[in-house]
C-alpha cells in the first residue's frame, strides 16, 4: 500500500450534494460526460494516483533526479520514470482542456478535483506533465499555426514549461532582463538565463518541450508591460508534420538542490547562450506578454492550492488511521490512576483537536477550491444557478478566490501538516511515515506562483480595490445571506451567528484597510499599514470562506440525515460534516475579532525601526 489516500466520497459530495453538478451532467452540459460517467472516472483517478503514480513517491525524494552537464538533460530513476509515464499515458491532464487538443469537457470542479489527486499522489512528478496545460493556453492565445502546434505537441507527449523568472527579477517580474530580438522573418532570438524554471528539462520522459518565456523586445519599455511572451521549443521541429530537426539554443546550465519536491526538475535556463541562437516566435503575434502569462499563472496558482488541500487531505487520513490503532496513555479521567487501561490515542482532547482542525482545514479548503471553480466554468448556467453571477462577474469573483485559495490555502495546509505529525509523536518525525516529506514538499506552495505576501497584496489591491469591491461584496453577501436566512433545521443557529459577526468583522477589517489608503492620497507612509496587514487580512477572509464552506456542508447533511434509507456509513459521513463544521466556527471564528482590533489599530512602528535595531 503506497502512502495516497484519496477521499473519492468527500469530492463526490462537493461535486454532486454541494454544487449540484450531476443534474447539469447528465442533462449534457458537458457533451458525452453524465453523472455516472464521472463517478466512475474519480474512482479511476483515484486508482491510478494510489497506485502507479504514488509508487515512487519516497524514492523519488530520496534520489533525487541527476543533471548530465555534458547533455544539458536531467536523468530520472526508473521508478520515477514508470510513474511519470503512467501519469503521461493515462492523458488526465488533458481534462478540462479544448477538444482541439484532444481534451474533454468537464465540469472545472472535477477536473481539478481529478488534478487534486494525480499530482498530490506524487508533485514531483506532476512537473513532468505540464504539456497539456501549457498546450492549453498557447492554443487560447496562439496563431492559427501555433494552434496547431498545440494539439500536435499533445498528441507527441510534449513537455512544456513556464518561464519567468531570473536571478534578480523573482517577485518583481517586470526587472527581468532576457531580451528579444526581431529576426524579421516572424522568428526571435532570446537571450539570457532564467531560473527556477519547474520542468526545465524532462530527460527521456518527452522528446521535445517548449518553453514559454517572457522576455524583452529590443526597445521595449521598462517594467512588466515591456515583457512579451515567446514560444521557444528544445528542438527545432516542421512545422506541419512538427518532425524533429536540429536543436535549438536554449539549454539547461543546473539543476538546483531543494528542500522539498526533489525530483521535479528546477532548472537554470539559458536561452542564446551556448554559441547557438534560441529561436523563439511571439505567442498570438501580440506584444501582451504579462497579460499572456496570466492565463498561465491563473492555472498554477490554482494547482498550488488544490495541491495543498489534497496533501493535507492525505496526510490527515494516515494520521487519523493511526490515532484509531496506536495505544498510548489512559483516559485524561483516570490520568492519576496508573492501573487504568490504556486507550487508543483518539481518547485524548488534544488529539481529537488535532485532528478536527485537520478535518476543518482539508474540507473547507477542499470546498473553497471546488467552489472557486465553479466560476472558471465553461457552463455559465453553473455560476449562475449557485450564486447569479454572470460570465463577467464570475470571473470577477474567480479572480477575487484565486489568492485566498492560493495564498491562504498553502500557508493553512502547510500550518496544519505539524498537526498531522504531531498526531504521531516522535514516529511522525521518521522517514518510516511519509509526513516529514510533505511538509518538506508542502513548503514550497507558500513561495513558488507568487509568494504569500504578494498573494496578499493582489488580493487587497487588484481583486478588491480595483475591483471596486464587486466580487468582494458579492461574496461576503452570499456568506450574510447563509447566515442569517431562516433554516429549516436550527441545529447551527449559534454557528451561523458566529458566520454573521465574523462577516461583519471581515468587512470591517477592509473599512480599516481602505482608510488607510484613502489617507496615502495625501499622506503616502499610510499606505505601508496596508502592506503590514494585507497577510492578515487574507488569512481572516480565507478562515471566514472556511468556515461558510463548512457550515454550507453541514447544512446539506443535516437534510441528507433527514432521508429515507441514509446507510451508517453515510450517516455517519453526514454527522462528521456537521461536527467539523461546529467545532471550527465555535474554534476559529472567534479569532477574527482580534484580527479586526489588530487592523483597526494597525501604526507604522514597523517601518520606524531602524535596521540595527532589527
Ligand atoms: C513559478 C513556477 O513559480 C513554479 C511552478 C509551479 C507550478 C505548479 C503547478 C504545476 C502544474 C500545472 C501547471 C498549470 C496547471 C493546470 C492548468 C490547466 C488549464 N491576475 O499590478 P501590475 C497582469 S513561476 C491577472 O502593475 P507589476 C495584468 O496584465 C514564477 N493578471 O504588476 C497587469 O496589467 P493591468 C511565479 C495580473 O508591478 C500586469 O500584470 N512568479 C494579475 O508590473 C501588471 O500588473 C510569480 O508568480 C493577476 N492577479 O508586477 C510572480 N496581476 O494592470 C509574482 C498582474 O493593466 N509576482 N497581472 O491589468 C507578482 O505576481 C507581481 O505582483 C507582479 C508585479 C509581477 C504581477
Amino acid at each position: 500500500m503506497g502512502h495516497y489516500k484519496s477521499n473519492v466520497r468527500d469530492i463526490e459530495f462537493n461535486l454532486f450534494e454541494v454544487l449540484g453538478v450531476g443534474k447539469l451532467l447528465d442533462e449534457g452540459h458537458y457533451g458525452e460526460m453524465d453523472a455516472s460517467m464521472a463517478r466512475a472516472m474519480l474512482q479511476e483517478a483515484a486508482r491510478l494516483a494510489e497506485g502507479p503514480i504514488a509508487e515512487s513517491f519516497a524514492s523519488a525524494d530520496r534520489h533525487p533526479v541527476s543533471f548530465d552537464s555534458e547533455t544539458h538533460e536531467i536523468v530520472l530513476t526508473k521508478s520515477l520514470r514508470r510513474s511519470v509515464m503512467a501519469l503521461k499515458s493515462s492523458g488526465w491532464s488533458l481534462l478540462g482542456l479544448p477538444e482541439a487538443i484532444g481534451g474533454q469537457r468537464a465540469p472545472m470542479a472535477m477536473v481539478w478535483a481529478v488534478r487534486e489527486m494525480l499530482y498530490v499522489a506524487n508533485p514531483a512528478v506532476s512537473f513532468y506533465d505540464m504539456g497539456p496545460a501549457m498546450a492549453g493556453v498557447l492554443f487560447d492565445l496562439g496563431t492559427p499555426q501555433q494552434q496547431h502546434w498545440a494539439a500536435r505537441s499533445q498528441e507527441l507527449g510534449w513537455a512544456a514549461t513556464m518561464v519567468l523568472t531570473e536571478p534578480d527579477a523573482g517577485s518583481d517580474v517586470g526587472a527581468g532582463r532576457t531580451k528579444a530580438t526581431d529576426q524579421g522573418d516572424g522568428t526571435w532570438h532570446i537571450e539570457g538565463v532564467k531560473r527556477f524554471i519547474s520542468g526545465g528539462d524532462v530527460g527521456d520522459t518527452a522528446e521535445n518541450l517548449f518553453h514559454l518565456v517572457l522576455a524583452r523586445p529590443e526597445g521595449a519599455g521598462l517594467g512588466t508591460k515591456g515583457l512579451s511572451l515567446f514560444f521557444v521549443p528544445k528542438y527545432h521541429f516542421d512545422p506541419v508534420t512538427l518532425e524533429l530537426g536540429e536543436r535549438n539554443g536554449v539549454y539547461v546550465t543546473g539543476v538546483e538542490d531543494k528542500m522539498g519536491i526533489k525530483s521535479s526538475p528546477t532548472c537554470e535556463v539559458s536561452f542564446g547562450t551556448n554559441g547557438s541562437p534560441a529561436v523563439g516566435w511571439l505567442v498570438g503575434d501580440k506584444h501582451n506578454g504579462i497579460a499572456q502569462m496570466f492565463k498561465v499563472l491563473e492555472n498554477a496558482r490554482m494547482m498550488v492550492g488544490v495541491k495543498a488541500a489534497g496533501t493535507l487531505s492525505t496526510a490527515y487520513l494516515s494520521a487519523l488511521d493511526y490515532a484509531k490503532e496506536r495505544i498510548q496513555g489512559a483516559d485524561l479521567t483516570r490520568a492519576t490512576d496508573s492501573a487504568a487501561p490504556r486507550v487508543p490515542i483518539t481518547r485524548h482532547p488534544e488529539v481529537r483537536r488535532m485532528l478536527l482542525t485537520q478535518k476543518a482545514y482539508t474540507e473547507g479548503l477542499r470546498s473553497l477550491y471546488m467552489f472557486t471553480a465553479v466560476y472558471q466554468d465553461p457552463t455559465p448556467t453553473l455560476a449562475y444557478g449557485l450564486s447569479g453571477a454572470d460570465p463577467t462577474l464570475a470571473r470577477s469573483v474567480n479572480d477575487f478566490l484565486l489568492p485566498v485559495v492560493k495564498g491562504f490555502g498553502s500557508e493553512r495546509g502547510y500550518d496544519t501538516l505539524k498537526l498531522s505529525l504531531q498526531t504521531l509523536g516522535g514516529s511522525g518525525y521518521l522517514q518510516d511515515y511519509p509526513f516529514e516529506q510533505y511538509i518538506r514538499d508542502t513548503l514550497i506552495d507558500t513561495l513558488y506562483e507568487g509568494t504569500t505576501p504578494i498573494q496578499a497584496q493582489d488580493f487587497f489591491f487588484r481583486k478588491i480595490i480595483r475591483d471596486h469591491g464587486r466580487a468582494f461584496e458579492h461574496v461576503l453577501t452570499l456568506v450574510e445571506d447563509f447566515a442569517t436566512f431562516a433554516h429549516p433545521d436550527d441545529s447551527l443557529l449559534g454557528e451561523r451567528q458566529l458566520l454573521a459577526i465574523a462577516t461583519t468583522e471581515v468587512r470591517d477589517m477592509a473599512k480599516a484597510l481602505a482608510g488607510y489608503l484613502v489617507v496615502a492620497q495625501t499622506e503616502p507612509s499610510e499606505i505601508y499599514k496596508v502592506g503590514a496587514g494585507s497577510v492578515r487580512f487574507l488569512y481572516a477572509v480565507g478562515d471566514l470562506l472556511v468556515a461558510w464552506r463548512l457550515l454550507v456542508q453541514a447544512d446539506v447533511a443535516c437534510g441528507a440525515l433527514h432521508k429515507d434509507n441514509v446507510s451508517e456509513e453515510d450517516a455517519s459521513f453526514y454527522r462528521g460534516k456537521i461536527a467539523v463544521a461546529s467545532f471550527f466556527a465555535k474554534n476559529v471564528l472567534p479569532e477574527l475579532n482580534a484580527t479586526r482590533a489588530i487592523l483597526a489599530a494597525l501604526d507604522n512602528d514597523v517601518m520606524t525601526i531602524e535596521e540595527s535595531e532589527f
